[in-house]
């Protein structure tokens, strides 16, 4: 027989296996080692306890630390807030994230509160963010109720109000992320009035025009069937008198889509054909791209007189009453 011995293997640990000699296989191993496979390995004494007792040991250290660290930043936590926190919070309300540029914004600080119930030491309005050359700036810095600003520019915009709470410690800022966009265009000049039955009329001045001409867009030459040719050659900068009434309370509504440059001038008519003695309250309304720019009252309290409510200056768009 040819007996194999395989490198490495100490003989004494030798599989004896002979042709002929059937039977369970006799490993003999010497002391310090073990039979695995048939071959006889040195064994690692303890290991299995070793490193149970590692694990165990491991698992131990492991969770304690962990209850540690937790209890710890726990309580560090709590004490921090309790003696740092502001109890102001600063809320900002407006009434939509799109505005328009030469539309007065408004912003509400009234909903802040401070959970403390004591009144805030100071409000601090910023303007963080505007469009590089935009000069808007906010009309109160300091107030605890409101301000306002008019964009001047298409872009961003950002406010930014903090409150210091009476301990004077300042809240988390609230900030309110705004975006400029030139309105859609047009302007509308709408007459509303309160007395019935009186019928009063609304009439639009071109720059340098007189009543009851065609430099003066009213009843009489300005409905949409009508109209006017005012500005330059084109029909965009041409008035007309797209709501017209007689017994009701308005509305009297002129539109103009792209006004030539030029201040034009309001005038409200009460009509002598249908008569209602004493005062009429009346107010007209200004739009630019549908959203209202500005609003004038008055009131007409002698049949047949013209009033002057107001001038518009364009491109400005600013609203002066007179
Ligand atoms: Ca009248
Ligand atoms: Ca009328
Ligand atoms: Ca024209
Ligand atoms: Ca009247």
């Amino acid at each position: 027989m040819t007996l194999r011995i395989p490198p490495g293997l100490p003989l004494f640990g030798l599989l004896v296996a002979a042709a002929g000699c059937p039977g369970p296989k006799v490993v003999l191993c010497a002391t310090g080692e073990v039979e695995v496979d048939g071959v006889c390995v040195e064994a690692e004494e303890g290991d299995a306890d070793t490193d149970a007792d590692s694990d165990a040991d491991s698992d131990a250290d492991s969770d304690t630390d962990t209850d540690a660290d937790t209890d710890t930043d726990t309580d560090a936590d709590t004490d921090a807030d309790t003696d740092t926190d502001s109890t102001a919070y600063a809320i900002i309300e407006t009434d939509s994230s799109i505005i328009v540029v030469d539309s007065l914004v408004t912003l509400d600080a009234s909903e802040s509160y401070d959970t403390a119930g004591e009144s805030f030491a100071s409000c601090t309005w910023t303007l963080t963010t505007r469009p590089s050359r935009s000069a808007a700036a906010l009309s109160s810095t300091t107030s605890c109720s409101r301000s306002t600003f008019t964009p001047d520019l298409v872009g961003d915009y950002t406010v930014e109000l903090v409150i210091r709470d009476s301990r004077g410690i300042d809240s988390a800022p609230a900030t309110l992320d705004l975006v400029a966009e030139e309105g859609s265009g047009g302007l509308a000049i709408e007459l509303t009035w309160t007395q019935a039955g009186d019928d009063l009329d609304l009439h639009l001045l071109n720059p340098g025009g007189s009543l009851v001409t065609d430099d003066d867009c009213y009843y009489g030459n300005c409905t949409v069937t009508e109209g006017l040719e005012w500005g330059g050659t084109g029909t965009s900068d041409n008035p007309t008198l797209v709501l017209d009434d007689i017994p009701g309370t308005g509305p009297e509504r002129i539109e103009i889509e792209a006004p030539a440059s030029g201040i034009y001038t309001v005038y409200v008519h009460d009509y002598p054909g249908s008569s209602v003695d004493g005062a009429n309250a009346f107010t007209v309304d200004f739009y630019w791209g549908g959203v209202l720019i500005d609003s004038v009252s008055g009131s007409a309290d002698v049949e047949d007189e013209y009033y002057a409510v107001a001038e518009i200056d364009f491109p400005s768009r600013r609203v002066s009453p007179l």
